[in-house]
């Protein structure tokens, strides 16, 4: 701690002292205390929107619970300004290091500018912000969304390499959020050059159960003809198969189904052939999160992106995982 100085000068000092710490610097401990019991962390969820992110909270509560280190939580509902007025009480509080998922990608400059102006310290987890000041945030943890993407569109053009015309319709997930737009982004990257790939109709379903059933009730009035749903989430792809099974089609055969995240519920659809492939997206990102808040607080340099480490999931191989699953 910087000492014999006062006033403006002090608060100066502290933040440079912080932001060289921020940028991965030297930086020096930037909080009073030492062990980890002295260490206080606000974290903005997102919301309940998902078995992913139901999954995510208890991960991260159990992971802060474990380490001894206080976590203050709240759940935004979905809503930015939540989380907003999360983080400013966060501030307010004088917490050692916030954390959030930003709902949305962007908006955020005003709001993270206050927190490095209080000398406080944020780790993006789970979603990305566009702000183009990356010394806002000290690090980001989470997945490639548009891997992810990718990683549909690569089943998707060898599960149908020998057809002629693919009509594909597509759930998307929150508007604005980085695993919407990235998801979107990955897809095309694969399947877009190629003119036999179709994307006709895409909406977003919110990443919720309810969202997708709505919208593809909506998709299969307008549409006759769907080869595939492409769905940014699990959530969303079982609201579908609710909507294709209540049209009186089987989901998995008559229109096939891909999605992103890999939870208990949607591997158990894959296994029971009603969806067709699942890329892995984890939310298990508690004792990753952990680990940064301690670096942060002890003034140690953290990677500016971490990254999860994520796989694929066929019917056989969800089958054999589905035991062992976790969330
Ligand atoms: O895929 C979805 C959730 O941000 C990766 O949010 C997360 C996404 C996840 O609602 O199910």
């Amino acid at each position: 701690m910087i000492k014999k100085i006062t006033g403006v000068a002090a608060t100066a000092a502290m933040l440079i002292a912080l932001t060289g710490c921020a940028a991965g610097g030297d930086g020096g401990n930037g909080t009073d205390g030492g062990g980890d019991g002295d260490i206080v962390v606000g974290f903005s969820q997102v919301g309940a929107e998902s078995g992913w992110r139901t999954a995510n909270t208890i991960d991260v509560k159990a992971a802060f619970e474990e380490a001894g280190i206080e976590l203050k939580f709240s759940d935004a509902q979905q809503k930015q300004e939540n989380q907003i007025k999360a983080i400013r009480s966060y501030i307010q509080q004088q917490v050692d290091v916030i954390a959030f998922s930003p709902v949305v990608e962007s908006g955020w400059d005003t709001v993270l500018k206050e927190a490095k102006d209080a000398g406080i310290p944020v780790v993006l987890t789970d979603r990305a912000v566009d702000s183009a000041d990356t010394s806002l945030y000290v690090s980001f943890l989470g997945s490639d969304f548009i891997v992810e993407g990718e990683r549909a569109g690569e089943w998707v053009k060898t599960e149908y390499a020998d057809a002629d015309k693919v009509n594909i319709v597509e759930l998307q997930g929150t508007t604005g959020a980085a695993p919407a737009n990235d998801r979107a982004e990955g897809l095309r990257n694969v399947i877009g050059d190629d003119p036999k790939f179709d994307i006709i109709a895409s909406q977003t379903g919110d990443f919720t159960r309810a969202g997708g059933k709505q919208v593809m009730e909506a998709f299969l009035k307008s549409n006759p003809d769907i080869d595939l749903v492409y769905s940014h989430n699990d959530d969303m792809g079982l609201g579908a198969i609710e909507a294709i099974e209540a049209a009186g089609m089987v989901p998995g055969v008559d229109i096939k189904i891909v999605t992103v995240d890999a939870v208990k519920d949607g591997m158990q659809a894959l296994a029971d052939g009603k969806i067709n492939f699942i890329v892995e997206c984890s939310p298990l990102l508690g004792a990753q999160l952990v680990d940064v808040v301690k670096k942060v607080v002890a003034g140690e340099t953290v990677e500016k992106r971490i990254l999860t480490d994520e796989t694929t999931f066929t019917q056989e191989q969800a089958i054999e995982a589905l035991p062992d699953r976790k969330y």
